[in-house]
């Protein structure tokens, strides 16, 4: 582990110390009044504690000082969480820990139980990693690494130069009117009977705002919410009484000839400091820009064909595995990933927007408390690579209704209503594109050139046509 980090973690609050420190401790090990559950792994024995129900796990934490520890960790609590009462509520009293918020305990009892003869990397490591400061990886970005900035670009300079490569723009979303008049406590004090999507659950503002101040989960819920203008009945686009509108500086956004039937384009992104995105791809090939209007975020980008440090793709790039948290990816792997020459990274800070090129790999965490605006689009330059998404991924296609039976074919077909010249330019793209291809890797393992079986799907997935479920990037 970085030096640096671990001198940045406080003491675990019940004295629980890493496996490691036992060969230091003489002899004195909380694990041998463990009885005949001696014999199960830390992993294991977590995980039968996971299928008890709270009362089960109050009665076992009296009986030792191992269990006790292994009884109060608050992952088991949260899963506990959503089989009450509380957890089917879209309002409730949120009291600093899903033990606490279960149990109807005052957020001041602390638990004085002294636990520092209990020794384990699986109580410990989610306490380092619910701790770490993000902001120690946003520092020291090397020169050659940095996301370029510029206040603004115009249209031509980004069709031209820049639609292949992220870029931060300082001076382009100061006119929106949101950029003055939201942050969390104006959004509190506006919008707190708003039901907003967070992950899997669907709170009111006041409920999440309770959560986002005061929590120490090693991944927080993240409020990523699709219906944000029609929640909060915005408009959108140049005019009156706007809320925000596309930067000129993308140019046309050809998914909106799709109109109602495009899939999910646009997310409020709202977390808490060490909230945030694992490593993904955006659906369906698009570009994207990401506002922040509060707080700021680190990125770390790496273009379509980069290997990824930590991040493991199937064949088809159908499936993403990376570690379970982002917390666990900086610690483990941002050092490697940042020497790599094709390592890009950034902070984009309240009043900037960043853009996300098609294909490229990113992980973004929150420094800070924050509200971002996001929306997905396909620029001319990458109208090829959408078309080949959409055509030869068809199963990896997400975000559009399940009455959306072609997507390919209904945005070929509107193509060629209102832009035929644009469809063909984006025709012989995907062409060129499938001849690269082929030149590389031989016709016969085209696999990009052939339509995909279901597979499970991949991570970043918007869900075909299925509702919320599976929104969350
Ligand atoms: O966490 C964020 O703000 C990034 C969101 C993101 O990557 C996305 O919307 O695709
Ligand atoms: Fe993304």
């Amino acid at each position: 582990m970085d030096s640096s980090v671990g001198s940045s973690i406080p003491p675990h609050p019940l004295g629980i110390k890493p496996l490691g420190n036992k060969y230091f401790a003489g002899g004195n090990d909380a694990r041998k009044s463990l009885g005949v559950l001696q014999l199960l792994p830390d992993e294991v024995l977590m995980q039968l504690l996971e299928c008890l129900d709270a009362t089960s796990l109050g009665l076992l934490s009296a009986t030792c000082k191992f269990l006790f520890a292994c009884c109060t960790a608050d992952d088991i609590w949260k899963s506990i969480f959503f089989t009450t009462e509380c957890g089917r509520a879209s309002s409730f009293e949120w009291r600093g820990s899903w033990r606490a918020t279960v149990l109807g305990l005052s957020p001041e009892r602390k638990i004085r139980v002294d636990c520092s003869n209990v020794f384990s990397d699986v109580l410990h490591r989610p306490f380092v990693c619910s701790h770490i400061s993000p902001r120690q990886y946003a520092q020291n970005i090397p020169a050659a690494n940095k996301i370029a900035r510029f206040p603004n670009l115009s249209y031509e300079e980004f069709a031209d130069h820049w639609s292949k490569k992220p870029f931060i723009l300082t001076e382009c979303i100061q006119s929106w009117p949101v950029t003055k008049s939201w942050n969390l406590e104006s959004l509190l004090s506006q919008y707190a009977e708003v039901v907003f999507r967070a992950e899997a659950v669907d709170w009111s503002f006041a409920t999440y705002y309770q959560y986002l101040r005061n929590n120490r989960d090693e991944s927080p819920l993240y409020l990523f919410d699709r219906k944000f203008v029609e929640k909060m009945s915005l408009k959108v686009g140049k005019g009156e009484g706007a809320a925000y509108w596309n930067p000129d500086c993308f140019g046309p956004d050809l998914f909106e000839l799709l109109g109602a039937e495009r899939p999910a384009h646009r997310w409020l992104i709202i977390g808490p400091e060490r909230s945030g995105s694992t490593f993904h791809k955006d659906p369906n090939a698009t570009s994207a820009w990401n506002a922040v209007i509060q707080g700021a975020k680190y990125w770390i980008m790496f273009p379509p064909s980069a290997s990824v440090p930590g991040v493991f793709v199937s064949r088809d790039s159908s499936e993403v595995t990376s570690p379970l948290s982002i917390a666990e990816w900086l610690l483990a792997f941002h050092a490697e990933a940042r020497k790599l020459p094709e390592c890009r990274e950034g902070v984009c800070r309240a009043g900037e927007i960043l853009h996300v090129p098609s294909g490229w790999w990113h992980l973004v965490v929150n420094l800070e408390d924050g509200i971002a605006l996001t929306q997905n689009f396909v620029p001319e330059s990458h109208l090829g690579g959408v078309l080949s998404f959409l055509r030869d991924k068809a199963d990896q296609v997400s975000g559009f209704d399940k009455s959306v039976r072609d997507p390919y074919g209904l945005f070929v077909n509107r193509l060629r209503e209102a832009c035929p010249g644009v469809l063909e330019q984006g025709l012989r793209q995907l062409a060129e594109k499938k001849r690269r291809w082929d030149a590389v890797v031989g016709e016969e393992d085209s696999s990009e050139a052939r339509p995909q079986r279901k597979s499970a799907g991949f991570s970043f997935g918007f869900g075909f046509g299925d509702e919320d479920e599976e929104e969350i990037p």
